[in-house]
Formats: C-alpha cells, sequence, structure tokens
C-alpha cells in the first residue's frame, strides 16, 4: 500500500511538471531593463541607490524578488515613501511590473539600495546586480556608476 501511495505521489508530481507552463519564457528573458545606473557615492557613502526603467511587454506581471550584488554587505529592494513630510526608506518583500507597464526605479520612488560598500566605486564604471524573479529566472544587468541620470 505504501508503495502505490509513493509511486501516485509520484505521478501528481510529474503531471504537475507537465502541466505547468514550460513553453512560456522566463520572467528574466521578458523584462526590458533601460538606463540602470547607479548614483556615484560622496566620499564616504555607506548606501547606494541603483536605478532604472523596467518595462514588461508582456500579459503577466513580472515580479522581483530579490536583487543580489557583490561587494556590498546587502543588497533590498527599497521604496521612498513621504509621511507627514518625513522622508523614509521602507524594504519591500517584491516589486512587480505591471502586465503591458513599467515601473521606473528612481529616487525618491522604488529602487534597489546597496548597502555597506566594500570599495567605493567610480564614475563610468560597472556594477552587475543580479535580478532574481518569482520563477526563480534571474538576470544580471551591468548597471552604469554615473553622477546623474544622462538620457
Ligand atoms: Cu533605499
Amino acid at each position: 500500500m505504501k508503495k502505490i501511495v509513493t509511486l501516485s505521489t509520484l505521478f501528481l508530481g510529474l503531471s504537475l511538471v507537465m502541466f505547468s507552463p514550460l513553453s512560456m519564457a522566463d520572467q528574466s528573458d521578458d523584462i526590458v531593463v533601460e538606463m540602470p545606473w547607479v548614483g556615484a557615492p560622496p566620499p564616504g557613502a555607506l548606501a547606494l541607490g541603483a536605478f532604472a526603467v523596467l518595462k514588461n511587454p508582456t500579459d503577466e506581471a513580472i515580479v522581483i524578488q530579490q536583487a543580489k550584488a557583490s561587494g556590498f554587505d546587502s543588497v533590498q529592494l527599497h521604496e521612498s515613501i513621504n509621511k507627514n513630510n518625513m522622508h523614509r526608506m521602507v524594504e519591500i518583500k517584491e516589486l512587480r511590473v505591471p502586465a503591458k507597464g513599467q515601473v521606473a526605479l528612481k529616487h525618491g520612488s522604488y529602487h534597489i539600495m546597496l548597502m555597506g560598500v566594500h570599495h567605493q566605486p567610480k564614475p563610468g564604471d560597472s556594477l552587475p546586480i543580479t535580478l532574481v524573479f518569482s520563477d526563480h529566472s534571474h538576470k544580471t544587468i551591468e548597471f552604469k556608476v554615473s553622477k546623474g541620470m544622462h538620457h
């Protein structure tokens, strides 16, 4: 009896794999990242903000669950909020780019926070940041260290 249960569990597992939408592209393939840049830090800065425009041309939301970068103590997804004229940043669990929509990572809004800088990057440096999506796919993007947004 135990064997039958095990087998049916196995078949259930297999059928779930077979009927999951494997033909769909990974979120990492679908997302379009434009103008990725990191604010060049003033001397002694402990944290840097990373910015970009994230576009989703598909019919399904794309959800970023994590950002990773080496050379920092930690990397978080942040949202700046303005409450009672107090600016503060809160960590968010995920960053959702709506279907056929876009989200701008920018000052005063959503951004990637790089905290605990090991080596201060200079303007012109390229800083790879890996985005991890809710389907576990991931994409590494080179963020250009810059003193400001240049269109
Ligand atoms: Cu922040």
